[in-house]
């Protein structure tokens, strides 16, 4: 009996959450339940994650447990929106390139698309190997020449320039950066409805060392006129359909000129691969990653807002005033994502560990960023957000590094367990519980991360 029960409400749970949720937390409730579980829903749900509840009187109803929510660990039931045939439950496909590590989740093939598991973020420094990959298009031939690889600067500036990477190393003082790069959809799977686009986790994200030259020294020498408003950033991937850009976004001239951002050609030390951007790239960091555009070619300063692929209607841009979910959009409510909002992950221990029975004690290790600011707290729950402790955060390494935290829980009993974080940034801004603010591309969701454990 306990068999059968357990099999069905998880294979309720991926298929249909909503139902499976109104099954477990009782249907008389009606939508605005909350809190308990009742007795038999209690040991459905017990049996589903494996272990008795102790903190199951503080669980929010409709509330997915961790343990069954890995690709869709908001936690909360689409019930606005039932799930669609092709999000039928198929576990991760896991990437094979060389180079990279083949524990990377694969979102897409054509174009390649690949998210790093929060779990594999647990370095202090992502390597390269562990470092998410975004391409929209095609990925170009690996160039052999990297020296001889030249790029532009034109539009309104005072000189044109042309430079190859060769007389870009010469001229200009290299510098090294921690640095986070993170994609603008990341956190994306969080949204209910689901919105549209790669399903990131949280993964759509890393922090590595990059080595470049400053891109405000460079525009200096180009000289940046008073007329110039905006940037266009281009690189050389060919687009799918094998004409035409790929993508091509661009900042406002205050954050262009920004002393953090980078012309680069080594990551990790080594010369930058092709699949992140080699020979060279720009590294805009803080803001949605598609503007640290990759195999540049061409930084065009422009009298305008720029109007490339990947800028206007609802691309990279969210709601100015909250919409209905799932509705559709009245683009002019929609404003550029800019600054990537506050973000906090457990990178240790991963979601679904088991402990030994008799555990009292799970040392916790993670990172947290906040795209232009710093991250002021970290809290972490063990009790489902009743009580918070605070983590040990530290400082960045400099300006965009991302901030290694510690802290150690204490458990009272054998049982499941969900471990909560969540981080607030300079500004005292929180992660929410649910993705908020839901718009059709699905950007800035970034709600609390969990991880479920299990003792004995
Ligand atoms: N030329 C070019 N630059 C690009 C992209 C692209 O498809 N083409 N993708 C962008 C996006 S959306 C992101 S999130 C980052 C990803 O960088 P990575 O693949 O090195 O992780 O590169 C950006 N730069
Ligand atoms: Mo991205």
């Amino acid at each position: 009996m306990p068999e059968r029960i357990e099999r069905s409400i998880e294979e309720l749970y991926r298929d249909d959450p909503a139902k499976a949720d109104a099954e477990v937390f009782g249907r008389e409730t009606g939508p605005s339940r909350r809190g308990f579980l009742n007795g038999a829903g209690l040991a459905a749900m017990g049996a589903a994650v494996g272990g008795a509840i102790p903190f199951a009187a503080n669980m929010p109803g409709g509330m997915i447990p961790a343990a069954m929510a890995q690709s869709s660990p908001a936690g909360m039931p689409p019930s606005a929106s039932p799930a669609p045939a092709s999000a039928a439950p198929k576990g991760p496909q896991y990437l094979k390139f060389p180079g990279k590590s083949d524990k990377l989740v694969v979102l897409g093939e054509r174009p390649l698309v690949a998210e790093t598991p929060e779990n594999l973020l647990d370095d202090d420094t992502t390597p390269t190997d562990k470092l998410f990959v975004r391409n929209n298009g095609q990925t170009p031939e690996e160039n052999k020449e990297p020296d001889k690889w030249k790029f532009v600067v034109d539009g309104e500036v005072n000189n044109k320039l042309e430079l190859t990477l060769g007389e870009l190393k010469a001229k200009y003082k290299p510098v090294t950066r921690r640095l986070v790069l993170e994609c603008g959809g990341n956190g994306r799977s969080f949204f209910t409805p689901q919105a549209r686009g790669n399903q990131w986790t949280n993964g759509g994200a890393g922090c590595s060392e990059w080595t470049g030259v400053r891109l405000a020294d460079v525009l200096k020498a180009a000289g940046v006129k008073s007329s110039a408003v905006f940037s266009g950033h281009y690189g050389a991937d060919p687009h799918l359909s094998g004409t035409g850009v790929t993508l091509s976004r661009g900042v406002p001239i205050k954050k262009l000129m920004d002393e953090n951002n980078l012309i680069v050609w080594q990551l990790n030390g080594q010369p930058l691969p092709n699949i992140h951007g080699g020979p060279v790239r720009l590294m805009i960091p803080g803001w949605p990653g598609s503007v640290s555009a990759k195999w540049l070619n061409r930084i065009w300063i422009r009298d305008k807002i720029h109007d490339g692929p990947g800028m206007g209607a609802t691309s990279y841009r969210v709601a100015i005033k909250p919409m209905v979910p799932g509705d559709k959009p009245d683009e002019k409510n929609f404003r550029d994502l800019e600054s990537m909002p506050i973000r906090s992950i457990i990178t240790s221990p991963a979601n679904g560990t088991k402990l030994p029975a008799g555990t009292k004690e799970v040392k916790l290790r993670g990172a947290a960023w906040a795209g232009d600011l710093t991250v002021r707290q970290v809290d972490v729950s063990t009790d489902f957000g009743a009580t918070w402790t605070s983590a040990k955060v530290e400082k960045p390494k400099n300006k965009y590094d991302w901030q290694r935290w510690t802290a150690t829980v204490k458990l009272p009993s054998d049982g499941y367990f969900e471990i909560w974080t969540r981080g607030t940034d300079a500004k005292g801004t929180m992660q929410p519980h649910i993705a908020g603010n839901w718009n059709p591309q699905g950007y800035g969701g970034n709600p609390m991360h969990r991880v479920a454990v299990l003792v004995g």
